[in-house]
């Protein structure tokens, strides 16, 4: 069926990836960065593929005292080659036109100084299956909380142990989903199969033959939004990637029902299985999918259409919202057109530096804070491992600098992306939990802020 262990990566990770890849360092897996966070020791400058130059500068203060976090700020570069409309005219011979950026980040990161520790606590598993992983990206139904997970390959027969797996591919699924538990480490798997001793997952959103899918194809999910509570009803969205024979075709959702108190995927939208078509529109709800605690809306994120491939323009994420009722009626969406023109009904067509709300964080979690009152965005920026929060006020941004919380050691070299926050672990908000993907395996670290409300 398949081949190699990481094969089914976010397209635009693994054009990212292809970048930089050289730039990871191979470490032992069995000697995790433990509790130490390590600071980012290298500003090298990154080389879009098309040869435009573009460089994440990395700042980097130690503090005097050794503290497990190394607050970090990155920006990003002040112009990207070819945003799609914005146009720099020489000021000599015409005025200058005003690239209008909504992307750039503003005011101060509460959180700046104020980490007191960020423990690395281990690697999550299920207590009743066995595999690797990425994603896990957590949301609430019907009082409990689940996460989702996007590929996931399961451990040799009757192997407990990911680390004890033999090497070779023993099975998998596009996207499963478990019940999270009061300990971070440990998950239940849910859609078991009959594998003796160990069971493995069944795949959670299936795939529909009639529509071309195939066991080839990816869904990327992200985070299960609650429309109703009292029925556990939610909504899952995904983007359905084709692979190499049709890529990306579009962004879509999966509507959620507990059945027998089991979250199960009861139908499927859009003519062919999506909505947003991926040659055309952004790919709402492929990096994240809120369902925003202080309003009624769902808020989605996604990177541009398909003809949008350059490194530095992919890498711009744009924003959808639906009242969490209205969900699965794709004429109740609005579009996020930028500050300027707000939003709106008309389905984004413009993709720059204008429409868009944030440039490059890759997957990650929203969720708002009661401790620091504001929104946080846990992500991984675009490679190298390094775990950012940022925060704003609105989901429209703007967003502040990010603080860099932890610098991830990538397991044989391999990827490391995803961020994940696990805040029904403390409602308060004093201590957050967060997780990630490190070469399939999910990561879990906790951050005690210091510092107190605003
Ligand atoms: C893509 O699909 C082809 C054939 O359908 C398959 O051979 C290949 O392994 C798939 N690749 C990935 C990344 O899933
Ligand atoms: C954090 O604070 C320092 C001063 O203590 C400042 O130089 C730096 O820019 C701040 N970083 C962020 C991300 O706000
Ligand atoms: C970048 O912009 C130039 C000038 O507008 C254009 O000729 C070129 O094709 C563009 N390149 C990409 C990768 O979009
Ligand atoms: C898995 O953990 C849950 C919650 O702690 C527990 O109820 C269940 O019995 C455990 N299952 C196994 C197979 O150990
Ligand atoms: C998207 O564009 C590709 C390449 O032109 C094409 O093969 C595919 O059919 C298009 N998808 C849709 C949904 O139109
Ligand atoms: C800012 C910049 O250097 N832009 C260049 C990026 O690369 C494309 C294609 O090579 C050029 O057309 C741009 O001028």
């Amino acid at each position: 069926m398949v081949g190699p262990r990481i094969h089914q990566l976010p397209a635009a990770l693994v054009n990212i990836l292809s970048v930089v890849a050289a730039c990871l360092e191979h470490q032992d897996p069995s000697s995790p960065a433990a509790t130490t966070a390590q600071p980012i020791t290298s500003t090298e400058p990154l080389t879009t593929p098309t040869g435009n130059s573009t460089t994440l500068t990395t700042t980097t203060q130690l503090p005097s005292t050794v503290a497990a976090n190394t607050p970090t700020t990155t920006s990003q570069p002040a112009t990207i080659a070819n945003s799609t409309t914005s146009t720099v005219l020489p000021s000599t011979t015409l005025p200058s036109k005003v690239v209008i950026d909504n992307t750039l980040p503003s005011g101060t990161n509460p959180l700046n100084n104020s980490i007191s520790t960020v423990t690395w606590l281990g690697y999550q598993t299920a207590n009743n299956s066995c595999s690797h992983r990425d994603l896990g990206f957590t949301g609430k139904l019907g009082g409990k909380w689940y996460s989702i997970f996007g590929d996931t390959l399961w451990a040799a027969p009757g192997v407990t142990d990911m680390f004890l797996d033999p090497p070779g591919f023993h099975g998998m699924v596009r996207d499963s989903i478990s019940l999270l538990t009061d300990d971070p480490l440990t998950v239940i798997d849910l859609y078991l199969n009959n594998d003796k001793p160990v069971p493995h997952q069944l795949q959670f959103v299936p795939f529909v033959e009639e529509w071309g899918e195939t066991n080839q194809y990816g869904f990327g999910g992200t985070s299960l939004c609650e429309v109703d509570e009292e029925t556990g009803m939610g909504v899952l969205y995904y983007l359905v990637n084709g692979n190499e024979s049709r890529g990306l075709i579009g962004a879509g959702v999966a509507q959620v029902e507990l059945v027998d108190d089991v979250p199960t995927v009861t139908r499927r939208y859009g003519e062919q299985g999506w909505w947003w078509d991926s040659n055309k529109t952004a790919r709402y709800g492929d990096q994240i999918a809120y369902r925003d605690e202080k309003s009624e809306y769902i808020y989605i994120l996604g990177g541009p259409p398909n003809y949008i491939s350059d490194w530095g323009n992919l890498n711009y994420h744009y924003l959808a919202r639906v009242k969490a009722k209205d969900a699965f009626d794709l004429g109740a969406y609005e579009y996020y057109w930028g500050k300027q023109k707000g939003w709106r009904k008309e389905v984004l067509d413009r993709f720059d530096t204008e429409t868009a709300v944030m440039w490059g964080t890759g997957q990650g979690q929203v969720h708002w804070s009661e401790y620091w009152g504001c929104y946080l965005l846990v992500h991984l920026g675009i490679a190298g491992g390094a775990v950012f929060i940022r925060t704003a006020d609105n989901l429209e941004g703007p967003w502040t600098p990010d603080v860099q919380i932890f610098q991830a050691t990538p397991i044989d070299d391999g990827l490391v992306y995803a961020g994940v926050a696990h805040p029904y672990l403390d409602e308060t908000g004093k201590t957050l939990v967060v997780s990630y993907t490190n070469n399939n395996h999910i990561e879990v670290l906790k951050v005690e802020f210091a510092g107190g409300l605003r």
